[in-house]
C-alpha cells in the first residue's frame, strides 16, 4: 500500500514529517556522516544570533533518570558566518531547511528576519523557527514566550521585517500556565505555524559536591520525561486551532513516540536528544512510523494528524 507521506507549514511543503530538532544537531555536518539529510523531512537548525557568541560556562550538560538538562546558553557563530558556511553548505546539497532564529531583543529579530528574507529564495530556506522560548538565557524577561504581548511583539517585528517570503514558526514554551493563550497571541501577530515544546527549566544538584552540577545552575530538559507534556501542550493547542501546523517535539525516540504526538495535532515531528545516544535515530523515527502509519491503514499521513481528538 502507498503513503503520502508528505506535509505542509504555511506555504511549504515537505516530503516528510520528521525533522531535527534545533540545537541538536547544528547545521547537520556530523549527522551527514550517518544519512543523507535529503532523506529528512527538514533540518531545522540551532538558533543563530546577530552576532557570534560562546554561550554559557562549563559544565553546562548533566543527565537525569530519564533526560538531559542543557545549558548551552545559545552558542553560535552569527548570521553572517552561519549563511556564507552552514546555509551555503546545506543548499549545496539541497537539504530542506528551516533556519531557527533567536534575538535578545525584539528588534534583533527583525533584523535576522531582514538578513534572511534579502537571502530570499535563492537560499534555500523552507521556513523560519523564531525561538521565542530559549530557558538559558540572562533573565526570564528575554524568554519572551513567557508573556502574551512579548510574544506577539516578536512574531509582529519578524512577519513584518520577513514580509512574506517565508513561513514563520514560533517556538514556545511549556512552562506557562496557558500555552493555548500564547498559541493565540503568536498566531494573531502572524505566525504560521507552532513548534511545541522548547525544554523545560530544570536544576540538577550534585549531592556528593552539594552543589548545581550546571555552571549556570538551571538548565533545560529534554528527553523522555518531557514528552506527556509535549502531547498535552500539543493537544490543547490543536484543539483550539485545528489548522495552524504543529511541529511537535519533546523525547521522541521511536516511531510510535511520533506517532503520539501526530495523534495529539502534530502535522511534523521532530528528533532532538535520541540523536544524541542513536546519531541514526531520526531515520529509525521514519521508517518506523510509516510502518505504523501503513499498518493503521492509513495512505495519506495528513489524516492521522490530531486522530487522538475524533470523538
Ligand atoms: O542554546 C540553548 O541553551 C538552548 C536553546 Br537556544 C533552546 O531553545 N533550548 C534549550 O534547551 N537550550
Amino acid at each position: 500500500m502507498s503513503l503520502d507521506f508528505s506535509t505542509k507549514i504555511g506555504t511549504s511543503r515537505f516530503n516528510n514529517p520528521i525533522f531535527t530538532a534545533s540545537g541538536c544537531a547544528s547545521s547537520g555536518k556530523e549527522l551527514s556522516q550517518f544519512f543523507d539529510l535529503k532523506d529528512l523531512g527538514a533540518m531545522v537548525t540551532k538558533s543563530i544570533m546577530l552576532k557570534p557568541r560562546l554561550g554559557r560556562a562549563t559544565p553546562r550538560m548533566a543527565e537525569t533518570p530519564s533526560g538531559m538538562l542543557n545549558s548551552i546558553g545559545l552558542q553560535g557563530p552569527g548570521i553572517d558566518t552561519f549563511l556564507e558556511n552552514d546555509l551555503a553548505w546545506l543548499h549545496e546539497r539541497s537539504v530542506r531547511t528551516i533556519v531557527s532564529i533567536a534575538g535578545e531583543t525584539v528588534e534583533e529579530f527583525g533584523q535576522l528576519a531582514r538578513r534572511l528574507r534579502s537571502e530570499g529564495q535563492r537560499s534555500g530556506i523552507s521556513a523560519i523557527e523564531v525561538n521565542i522560548s530559549c530557558p538559558n538565557v540572562e533573565n526570564r524577561g528575554q524568554v519572551f514566550a513567557c508573556h502574551t504581548d512579548t510574544a506577539a511583539a516578536v512574531i509582529e517585528n519578524v512577519r513584518r521585517n520577513l514580509a512574506g517570503e517565508f513561513p514563520i514558526v514560533a517556538k514556545l514554551t511549556p512552562d506557562v500556565t496557558d500555552i493555548v493563550s500564547i498559541a493565540k497571541s503568536v498566531i494573531d501577530a502572524g505566525a504560521d505555524g507552532l513548534s511545541l515544546i522548547n525544554t523545560l527549566l530544570g536544576m540538577v544538584i550534585d549531592t556528593n559536591t552539594m552543589r548545581p552540577k550546571l555552571a549556570g545552575k538551571t538548565g533545560g530538559l529534554s528527553g523522555p520525561a518531557i514528552r506527556p507534556i509535549a502531547v498535552r501542550a500539543i493537544y490543547q493547542v490543536h484543539q483550539s486551532f485545528p489548522n495552524i501546523p504543529i511541529v511537535g517535539m519533546g523525547g521522541v525516540s521511536s516511531g510510535k513516540d511520533a506517532f503520539e504526538l501526530i495523534l495529539a495535532g502534530a502535522s511534523a515531528v521532530s528528533i532532538g536528544t535520541a540523536s544524541f545516544g542513536n546519531p541514526t535515530a531520526v531515520m529509525k523515527v521514519k521508517d518506523e512510523l510509516a510502518n505504523i502509519l501503513q499498518e493503521k491503514g492509513f495512505t495519506d499521513f495528513r489524516l492521522a494528524i490530531g486522530q487522538a481528538h475524533k470523538s
